[in-house]
C-alpha cells in the first residue's frame, strides 16, 4: 500500500554514502503515499553480512539515525566503494501490527538476516503460513502479515539449497494469497535481487550507460503447459540466462524497483511496468522475468516493453495527481477492493472479519447497536443504518460523537457501539469511546489506522485498509467505512435463510463496485463542466432520500469545507417543512435519484422544486428515462445501478469530484482547507 525501492548497481562503483542517499531519496520520492515508518537494509562491511536500519515515522528520521550510527565508523565507511550491490528500501503503512520499530521493513526471516524482504499490501493467509513455520521451528518477531514471506522463503531455501534465488521466491509467492509488491535480498545471493507483485504496482527502473540492445524483456515460463499453438508440452523450460544487455563491451548496469515511477524519474526514464505474478529477478547484472506458467486464458504477450516514462521530476510529488485529495479519489476502484480482500469469498458468498470473528455470538446476543462518529465518518453510520437495521433486526442508533457525549446517553451491558474513524484518533469519538468502556458496552473500532487509539482502546473491529488519507477532506476513506459496514451486515445476517437472496444481491453488488466507480470516476469531464456553472453561486443544495441521504450530507460537507461555499444537505421528505422557502431560479439543488423504493417520493420533491421555478440537477441511474422524461433539460449525471445500500458510494464520488473542481475553480487549497485539520485531536 505504501512505498517499495530498492535499487543495485551492477559494475557500477558506489560509495555507501551514494547507496545510501540514493535509497533514501527514493523512500523521500514516495512520501506523498503516505506512510507510518520506513527502513532499508545494505550490506555490511565485513563478513558478508547485511544491515537493517528501520524507525517509525518519517524518512528523515531514519536518515539521522543511519549518519548517527555509520558516523560511528564501526562498520565500515561511508566512502567505502561498493562495486555490486543490493538495498531495499520502504515505507511502511501499517495493515498488520501497529507502527514501530519491529514491524517496520525491511522483514527478516532471522536474526543473521539471511532473507529479508520488503512488501506492499496484505497477505491475506499469512496466519496459515504462521502455523506452519511455527511447527517448523520458525520464531515470529513482529506482528505483521510479511514477516511469514521472509520466513517462508529461508524455510524453503533450508531445504533444498541447490534453487536459485529466483526459484525461492518463485515458490514462496506460490503460498502467498493476498495483494503484494514484494522485493527480496539475500545473504546467500550477494549482488542478488528478486522482485514480485500481484495485486500491488512495482516496476523495474533500468539505467545504462550504452544503449540497451532491446526494448523488451522476454518472458520465460517455468512451467509451459500449453503452447501458444494449443500444443500440450508440460515440460520444464531450460533457463536462459542473459536475457537482457546493453550493447557493447561495457556492462554496468543499475537496476531500481519501485511501487511508482515518481522515485526513479531523476535516474532513468526507461521503465518496466510488471505484471501480477511476474518475478524479475537480477543475476550476474542481467535482468529476466519468469511467470510460473503462460495464462490460459488472457493471450499476454511473452515480453515485458521496456517504456520511457515522460513523469517530469516537478509532477512527481503527489504522483500523476496534482493534489492527494484527487489521487485518494481516483484510488477508489482500488481502496474498496481492498477493504476486502480476503474477506469477501465472491463465489461462495462468505465474508469472513478476522478482527471481530470471536466476537460474533456476542454480538448476535446484543440489544441494540449504536454507530458513533463525527463528519464524513457519522455519515458512514447514517449510510449504513438502514442495512444494519434490515440485516440485524436490532434497533440501529446513530450518533454524533459530542452530541452523544452531551446527552450522557445511557449504555448497558448489552449494547454493541461502533466506533467510526478514519484517523482514529479523533477526540469526541475517543471520548465516547471512553464513555461507553465504563458502560461496559461491546465496543467496536472501524478505523483505518492500524496501532491508533480507537483501534488498541476497542475490544475489537475492522481495519479498512484504505490506504493512507492525506487530503483533509475524506474520501476513500468514507467510501471504504460503508464497505466494511456492509461486509459486518453480510456477516450477522450469514445464517438467515430468508435473506439468503437479499445477501447474494449485495455480495454480487460489491463484487462489480470497483468496476462501477471507475465507470463513475469517467464522467470527470462533464462534472468539471457543471463546476464552472456553480462554482460562483452563494449557496447549494443537495436533496435526496433512503439510502441516498447520507450522500446528501456528505456531498453538502464535501462542498462546504473545500468551496467555503453555503451548502445544505436535506433530506427530501422534509422539503416542505422549511427549506422548500429557498427555493427559486437562483438557487441550485441536487437531487439524488436512484431507483429504489423511495423513488417516487424523491420524483414528488423534485416535482416541487422545479414547480416553483428551480432547475434541480440530477445524480441519476444510467438508463433512467423516466426521471429525464418527468425533468426534461436538467443537467443530469448518470451513475451505473447497483443494489440500493452500495448506490450511496457511487452517488457520493460525483460529489466528491464537483468539490473538488468547484474548490479549484475558486484557488481553494483542496488537500488542506482553511481552519481544518486531518486529526481533530481536541474536542
Ligand atoms: C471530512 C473530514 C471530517 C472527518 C471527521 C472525523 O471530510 O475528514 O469530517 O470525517 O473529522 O474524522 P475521523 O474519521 O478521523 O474520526
Ligand atoms: N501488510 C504489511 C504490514 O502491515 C505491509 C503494509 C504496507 O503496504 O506498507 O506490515
Amino acid at each position: 500500500m505504501c512505498g517499495i525501492f530498492a535499487y543495485l548497481n551492477f559494475l557500477t562503483p558506489k560509495t555507501r554514502k551514494e547507496i545510501l542517499d540514493y535509497l533514501l531519496n527514493g523512500l523521500q520520492r514516495l512520501e506523498y503515499r503516505g506512510y507510518d515508518s520506513a527502513g532499508l537494509s545494505i550490506d555490511r562491511h565485513l563478513n558478508n553480512g547485511v544491515m537493517l536500519f528501520k524507525k517509525q515515522g518519517k524518512v528523515a528520521a531514519l536518515k539521522a539515525a543511519l549518519i548517527d550510527y555509520l558516523e560511528d565508523g564501526c562498520e565500515g565507511s561511508y566512502e567505502d566503494i561498493l562495486n555490486c550491490h543490493v538495498g531495499i528500501a520502504h515505507t511502511r503503512w501499517a495493515t498488520h501490527g501497529p507502527p514501530n520499530e519491529i514491524n517496520s521493513h525491511p522483514q527478516r526471516s532471522d536474526p543473521e538476516n539471511n532473507f529479508l524482504v520488503v512488501h506492499n499490501g496484505i497477505i491475506t493467509n499469512y496466519q496459515d503460513i504462521k502455523k506452519y513455520l511455527e511447527i517448523h521451528g520458525h520464531r515470529f518477531e513482529s506482528e505483521t502479515d510479511t514477516e511469514v514471506v521472509a520466513k517462508l522463503a529461508a524455510h524453503i531455501y533450508s531445504q533444498n539449497k541447490e534453487l536459485t534465488f529466483r526459484q525461492v521466491v518463485e515458490l514462496t509467492c506460490q503460498q502467498l494469497e493476498g495483494a503484494f509488491a514484494l522485493v527480496f535480498k539475500s545473504r546467500y545471493f550477494p549482488g542478488e535481487c528478486v522482485a514480485s507483485r500481484r495485486g500491488s504496482p512495482l516496476l523495474v527502473g533500468i539505467k545504462t550507460k550504452l544503449r540497451l540492445a532491446v526494448n523488451h524483456v522476454p518472458v520465460f515460463y517455468s512451467k509451459d503447459t500449453k503452447s501458444r499453438r494449443g500444443m500440450e508440452q508440460n515440460t520444464l523450460r531450460r533457463e536462459t540466462s542473459t536475457e537482457f544487455t546493453p550493447l557493447g563491451e561495457d556492462h554496468s548496469t543499475e537496476y531500481f524497483f519501485s511501487s511508482d515511477a515518481s522515485a526513479v524519474v531523476e535516474h532513468t526514464n526507461r521503465v518496466i511496468y510488471l505484471e501480477d505474478d511476474d518475478v524479475a529477478a537480477i543475476h550476474n547484472g542481467n535482468l529476466s522475468i519468469h511467470r510460473i506458467s503462460r495464462s490460459m486464458d488472457i493471450e499476454s504477450p511473452d515480453w515485458r516493453e521496456i517504456s520511457t516514462t515522460k513523469l517530469e521530476i516537478q509532477q512527481i510529488m503527489k504522483g500523476e495527481y496534482s493534489s492527494f485529495m484527487l489521487k485518494e479519489i481516483f484510488e477508489q476502484p482500488e481502496s474498496v477492493v481492498n477493504t476486502m480482500r480476503g474477506r469477501v469469498n465472491f463465489k461462495n458468498e462468505t465474508v469472513v472479519l478476522g478482527g471481530i470473528k470471536d466476537f460474533i455470538p456476542d454480538i448476535r446476543r446484543c440489544r441494540r447497536m449504536l454507530l458513533i462518529g463525527c463528519g464524513t465518518s457519522y455519515h458512514t453510520a447514517l449510510a449504513t443504518r438502514q442495512l444494519l437495521e434490515e440485516l440485524t433486526e436490532l434497533p440501529v442508533m446513530v450518533d454524533l460523537a459530542s452530541d452523544f457525549l452531551d446527552r450522557k446517553t445511557p449504555i448497558f451491558r448489552d449494547d454493541v457501539c461502533f466506533f467510526i474513524s478514519q484517523s482514529g484518533e479523533t477526540a469526541d469519538t475517543l471520548a465516547a469511546l471512553r464513555y461507553c468502556k465504563s458502560k461496559g458496552s461491546l465496543n467496536l473500532g472501524i478505523t483505518n489506522t492500524v496501532g491508533s487509539s480507537i483501534s488498541r482502546e476497542t475490544d475489537c473491529g475492522v481495519h479498512i485498509n484504505a490506504g493512507p488519507e492525506i487530503g483533509v477532506a475524506s474520501t476513500k476513506g468514507y467510501t471504504s467505512q460503508v464497505v466494511s459496514l456492509v461486509m459486518f451486515a453480510l456477516i450477522m445476517s450469514e445464517d438467515r435463510l430468508s435473506l439468503q437472496p437479499r445477501r447474494s444481491e449485495i455480495i454480487s453488488g460489491l463484487e462489480n463496485l470497483s468496476e462501477h466507480i471507475k465507470q463513475v470516476l469517467q464522467q470527470d469531464t462533464i462534472i468539471s463542466k457543471l463546476a464552472e456553472e456553480l462554482f460562483q453561486k452563494r449557496s447549494l443544495l443537495v436533496m435526496g432520500r433512503g439510502y441516498g441521504y447520507a450522500t446528501c450530507l456528505e456531498g453538502a460537507l464535501k462542498i462546504k469545507e473545500l468551496t467555503y461555499m453555503h451548502s445544505e444537505g436535506i433530506l427530501a421528505g422534509e422539503l416542505k417543512h422549511g427549506p422548500l422557502a429557498l427555493v427559486d431560479e437562483m438557487l441550485p439543488i441536487i437531487s439524488i435519484i436512484t431507483r429504489s423504493p423511495v423513488y417516487d417520493k424523491c420524483m414528488n420533491a423534485i416535482l416541487q422544486v422545479t414547480a416553483r421555478g428551480g432547475k434541480p440537477i440530477l445524480i441519476c441511474e444510467e438508463g433512467d428515462t423516466s426521471t429525464e422524461e418527468l425533468v426534461p433539460g436538467s443537467t443530469y449525471i448518470h451513475v451505473p445501478h447497483t443494489v440500493d445500500c452500495l448506490q450511496g458510494i457511487l452517488t457520493i464520488i460525483p460529489m466528491q469530484m464537483l468539490a473538488y473542481h468547484m474548490a479549484l475553480l475558486k484557488g481553494c487549497n483542496v488537500d488542506c482547507p482553511r481552519n481544518l485539520a486531518k486529526s481533530v485531536t481536541v474536542e
